[in-house]
């Protein structure tokens, strides 16, 4: 400042002066000078306890969400398949079990509860590492280049996964028929950047945590700012902030994995808290019958099922299947969004005999499940012979008690144990069961 005010021999010398000098505050205010992030919060050992966090929570993320595709069956037939072009990255496809029957209700309840909980630690480590982003020179070598192009994957990747994630279970199919090859694509980018960004971090984290701890002093600590402000909050403060929100995140979204009370605190997510309605169909909705234009001209007095195999199309009225041999199954319904119910009361026939008639009386096949419902992803699904076999896999007519309601699928739905949501077929017009 006073510089500038002194009188100069030349205006040229004075001019120069005057926009090196206004140049270099510039770039002292920029984001990549190392002065301009001052806070004392910031230092190895903190990114340290976040980095280790989402290194537990980010693998159960990535382990939990290669069995969600799993569990659609996706190598089975076309129709189960959102992601036909994965080539290679289907490697690991199994046929899905069906027990326990809550396990989709397990491992989908885990991704998306353990997705939204990761949020503010995700937020929080971005924070920590965030001078590094913004330091020059931008690359210093090709080693350098190298890293910094798994950085942009890592940090991409991880706001891509979960922005997508969030996206989808918030405003239900934002990107009809899109969503999942994205988000099964991007969970591999992201996870391989991840396992690099690990592998090169893991063994620093846990020596600066053994070392220094959480407050400790770390030499040469490449996080800690050159000059910082004055504390306002310790690195322990920070933490339990983190927590604290981690923990209100908890709270206002699990519950959408469970009845009573714990529902009503799921106050963040759809299908959550209050929207099931009361009685015996009184749980939750995924698409009613009025979203997918079924009305009582498919579902009334002019229904039939026709069930196709060796033996034949048949055709069955919901009297002549009222009048088979009825089983009940106390199964949920869990929903790839996260959301599941308890254990239902579920009534009707079996798709072993169903397949008995069709032709198969022992070990059936697999089959081809097909709704009335005209257009829509989720109007056909197939399911596999360790399925139809399972005494639990019915033709439900009934559920609770009670004929289902029409958007519970009435006249009859699919419900197989242990199978995601999308698997459990309502309003269904015809089975074929065979070769799939
Ligand atoms: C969503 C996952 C993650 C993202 C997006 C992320 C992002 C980043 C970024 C951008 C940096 C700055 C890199 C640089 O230019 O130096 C960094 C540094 C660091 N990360 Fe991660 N990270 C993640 C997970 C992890 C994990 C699982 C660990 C393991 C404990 C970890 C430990 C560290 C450590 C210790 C540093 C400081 C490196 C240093 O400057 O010395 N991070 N992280
Ligand atoms: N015909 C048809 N069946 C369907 C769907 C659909 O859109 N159309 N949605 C599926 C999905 S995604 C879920 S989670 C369950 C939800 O069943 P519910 O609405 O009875 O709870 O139905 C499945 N069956
Ligand atoms: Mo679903």
């Amino acid at each position: 400042m006073g510089d500038r005010r002194r009188n100069s021999p030349t205006p040229h010398a004075s001019l120069a002066r005057f926009s090196a000098g206004r140049a270099a505050t510039l770039l002292e205010r920029l984001p990549s000078a190392p002065g301009f992030w001052r806070s004392p919060v910031r230092g190895v050992g903190f990114t340290a306890v976040l980095g280790l966090v989402l290194l537990a929570g980010i693998t159960l993320l990535f382990v939990t969400g290669l069995l969600s595709y799993a569990a659609y069956n996706p190598d089975l037939n076309p129709v189960n398949d959102k992601t036909p072009d994965k080539g290679l990255l289907g490697f690991y496809l199994f046929a899905w079990p069906t027990g326990p029957h809550w396990l989709y209700r397990l491992t989908q309840g885990l991704h998306v509860t353990v997705g939204i909980v990761l949020v503010p630690v995700l937020l929080a480590k971005l924070w920590s590492v965030v001078p590094k982003l913004f330091a020059l020179p931008p690359v210093r070598s090709v080693g350098h280049a190298l890293e910094r192009i798994s950085l942009l994957l890592l940090v991409g990747g991880a706001l891509f996964e979960f922005l997508t994630g969030l996206l989808n279970i918030q405003l239900e199919y934002l990107f009809p028929g899109s969503f999942y090859p994205l988000h099964f694509y991007g969970a591999w980018v992201f996870f391989a950047a991840f396992l690099a960004h690990a592998g090169l971090r893991v063994p620093q984290a846990v020596r600066v945590l053994r070392s220094g701890g959480l407050s400790g002093k770390v030499r040469d600590d490449p996080l800690e700012s050159p000059d910082p402000a004055g504390p306002t909050i310790s690195r322990r403060g920070a933490l339990a902030m983190v927590g604290a929100g981690s923990l209100l995140l908890l709270v206002t979204s699990a519950g959408r994995s469970f009845d009573g009370p714990a529902r009503l605190l799921a106050l963040l997510t759809p299908h959550g808290a209050a929207e099931p309605g009361s009685g015996p169909n009184g749980f939750q909705i995924n698409k009613t019958a009025a979203a997918v234009g079924i009305t009582t001209t498919e579902t009334g007095e002019g229904w039939w099922l026709t069930v196709s195999g060796p033996a034949g199309n048949l055709r069955f009225t919901r009297k002549q299947l009222l009048a088979m041999d009825q089983y009940s199954a106390a199964l949920p319904i869990a929903c790839v969004e996260g959301w599941s119910t308890s254990d239902q009361w579920w009534r009707g026939v079996r798709l072993s005999d169903l397949a008995a008639l069709a032709g198969y009386p022992d070990r059936p096949p697999g089959v081809l499940v097909e709704s009335v419902q005209r257009s829509g992803p989720f109007r056909r699904a197939a399911l596999r012979d360790n399925q139809v076999r399972d005494p639990r896999s019915l033709l439900a007519l009934q559920v609770n008690g009670e004929d289902l309601s029409p958007d519970h699928g009435y006249p009859a739905r699919i419900i197989v144990p242990a199978a995601p949501g999308v698997l459990n077929t309502k309003w269904v017009g015809r089975l074929t069961f065979g070769e799939l």
